[in-house]
């Protein structure tokens, strides 16, 4: 019989932390004992997986005794105090917050782009930001061919990124509002109903939010190029799930948009939906609840000597988050 693993899911009852839950059932992941974990505002909850039902317990130093991979998606608060107890149990952590990306012991992985990097692994594996993933994802087969030298990137980020709490902000707000009622924001500092936010995380000193730097950091140390330049622009948008990016590309040498299109085709994890004749493009609508991540408007860039633009789109919960973490564990298996 082929071995068999004890996941424990930290933050299971979250929107991150449920979808690894239910990918884990989808994929057939070989395991054999499944642990939520959570606060205790979710203690007793039961969460179902593969037809049988799981407690949810109390996030403590002793939750990772017997444990094979610690899948991490509770914040970087908890990642911080508790990754170090379950590595010392002897779990492999696949943590999905920012806490650990840049730490030079830990490998920041997307599977399509840069699995060698799991090798240097020393108890814990980085899950990179979803807005990065999908980006990378896109940008590796050109890279590959071309050479990226600069990358300018503006996102529309949908609500799901902040949590199930966001997600019913969204809906309640857009009720509100179309009913003639006051809102108070909450989850965001802003209205976030028929609006567009350029504020996602914090406000660092140099003028960026914390999130376009995460873009600009995790881009060179996930393609392992600390050549290529990076500028970002990130944006909350009144989206429920998937993320959409605009990204300008500038190459160190000639690269059309048909040869693009062909090495994109040809990547694993990639969808080129780019008929314009047809009106075909991706969509955060149509991109929600799929694997892939959507590439099309895919054109040349004439202000520049050898420049592309296109448009990404995939779902932040899935590829951006909870799939990337698993499709992370089966590697390592
Ligand atoms: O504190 P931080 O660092 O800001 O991080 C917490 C936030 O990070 C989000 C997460 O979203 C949460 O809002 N997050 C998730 N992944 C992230 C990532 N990769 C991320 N942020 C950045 N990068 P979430 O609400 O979808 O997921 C939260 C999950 O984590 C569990 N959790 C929270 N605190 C915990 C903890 N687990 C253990 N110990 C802790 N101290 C959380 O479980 C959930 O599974 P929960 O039991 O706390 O919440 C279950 C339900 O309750 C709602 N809820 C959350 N906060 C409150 C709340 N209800 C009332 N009051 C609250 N303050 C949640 O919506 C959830 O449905
Ligand atoms: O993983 O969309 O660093 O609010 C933190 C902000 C995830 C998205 C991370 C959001 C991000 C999140």
């Amino acid at each position: 019989m082929s071995k068999k693993y004890n996941v424990a899911v930290v933050g299971a009852t979250g929107a991150v932390g449920a979808e690894m839950l239910s990918t884990l059932e989808e994929r057939n992941f070989p395991f054999n004992d499944i642990r939520p974990l959570a606060s205790e505002r979710s203690e007793g909850l039961t969460v179902k997986v593969k037809g049988n039902s799981y407690k949810v317990q109390k996030l403590t130093e002793q939750s990772f005794d017997g444990i094979d991979f610690a899948l991490f998606s509770a914040g970087a608060g908890r990642s911080l105090e508790f990754a170090p107890h379950a590595v010392k149990a002897g779990a492999i952590v696949i943590d999905n917050s920012s806490a650990f990306r840049m730490d030079k012991d830990v490998p920041l992985v997307v599977p399509e782009v840069n699995p060698e990097a799991l090798k240097k692994h020393k108890g814990i594996i980085a899950n990179p930001n979803c807005s990065t993933i999908q980006m990378v994802v896109a940008l590796k087969p050109l890279h590959d061919y071309a050479r990226i030298k600069r990358i300018v990137v503006s996102t529309y980020q949908s609500v799901s990124g902040s949590g199930h709490k966001a997600v019913t902000e969204l809906a309640e707000q857009t009720n509100k509002l179309l009913t003639l009622q006051e809102i108070t924001p909450k989850v965001y500092s802003q209205q976030i109903a028929f609006n567009c936010i350029p504020h996602i995380d914090v406000f660092l000193q140099n003028g960026y939010t914390k999130e376009e730097m995460k873009m600009e950091n995790e881009t060179k140390k996930i393609m392992d190029d600390d050549s290529i330049k990076v500028t970002a622009t990130t944006v909350r948008v009144p989206v429920f799930y998937s993320h959409s990016e605009s990204v300008n590309l500038e190459f160190a040498k000639e690269i059309s948009p048909d040869k693009a299109r062909e090495l994109l085709s040809a990547f694993s994890g990639v969808v080129v939906q780019d008929k314009p004749v047809e009106d075909l493009y991706p969509m955060a609508i149509n991109a929600a609840g799929r694997d892939e991540v959507f590439v099309g408007r895919i054109r040349q860039d004439f202000s520049v000597k050898h420049g592309l633009n296109m448009w990404i789109v995939s779902d932040n919960i899935r590829k951006g988050a909870a799939l990337n973490a698993v499709q992370i564990a089966e590697k390592m298996i």
